[in-house]
């Protein structure tokens, strides 16, 4: 029946303990799709982390920033790491491809960021949980919504309409 989802079951290959994480993956520099895809294997290669899922690529016009079309996509991960454990963890991510940070929303290489941590609600100076411009964004929304469309009310996927987004067709990921 329309409207009807079903919820995504905590599977974890790392015990009980583990939570489902909900990383945004974006880059609008070089090759992208190279740069998700390595960004993806390094996260799967941590320890204390499995990736679960993966959306489709999704070719996006920036938003609230300049530069060429983004990439991006969604990885659900099922994580023992703490929130800011995995923050750090990706920032060596971000540093190993490249990153760079000259002002704010610059163009990137990669960037990863943490949308959803479990139903936790985390609010420190340097993470902050839910992410907060995640329901204002279609790139993240989009692919969180492809993966997991009981997080992603109607009404919000709505009201970011008008945002370029298309999903990418054909070879994808190419993994
Ligand atoms: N990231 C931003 C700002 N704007 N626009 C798109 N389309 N995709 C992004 O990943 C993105 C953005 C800041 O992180
Ligand atoms: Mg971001
Ligand atoms: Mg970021």
């Amino acid at each position: 029946m329309q409207g009807e989802t079903t919820p995504v079951a905590p599977v974890s290959l790392l015990g009980p303990a583990a939570v489902s994480a909900w990383i945004g993956l974006g880059a609008n520099l070089g090759d992208r799709q190279a740069a998700l895809r390595t960004a993806l294997s390094a996260m799967g290669a941590l320890p204390g982390i499995c990736v679960q899922r993966v959306s489709s690529l999704y070719g996006s016009a920036p938003v609230e920033a300049g530069g060429p079309d983004y990439l991006n996509a969604v990885v659900q991960l099922c994580t023992t790491l703490a929130p800011h454990a995995l923050l750090a963890q990706l920032q060596a991510i971000e540093q190993a491809g490249g990153r760079e940070r000259p002002y704010r929303n610059a163009p990137r290489t990669i960037d990863l960021d943490i949308l959803l941590f479990g139903d936790q609600v985390i609010c420190t100076p340097t993470l902050i949980v839910p992410h907060p411009r995640l329901h204002e964004r279609a790139f993240a929304l989009r692919p969180l919504a492809e993966l997991a469309p009981e997080l992603v009310p109607a009404q919000q996927l709505a009201a970011v309409a008008a945002q370029r987004i298309d999903r990418v067709q054909g070879a994808g990921w190419a993994l």
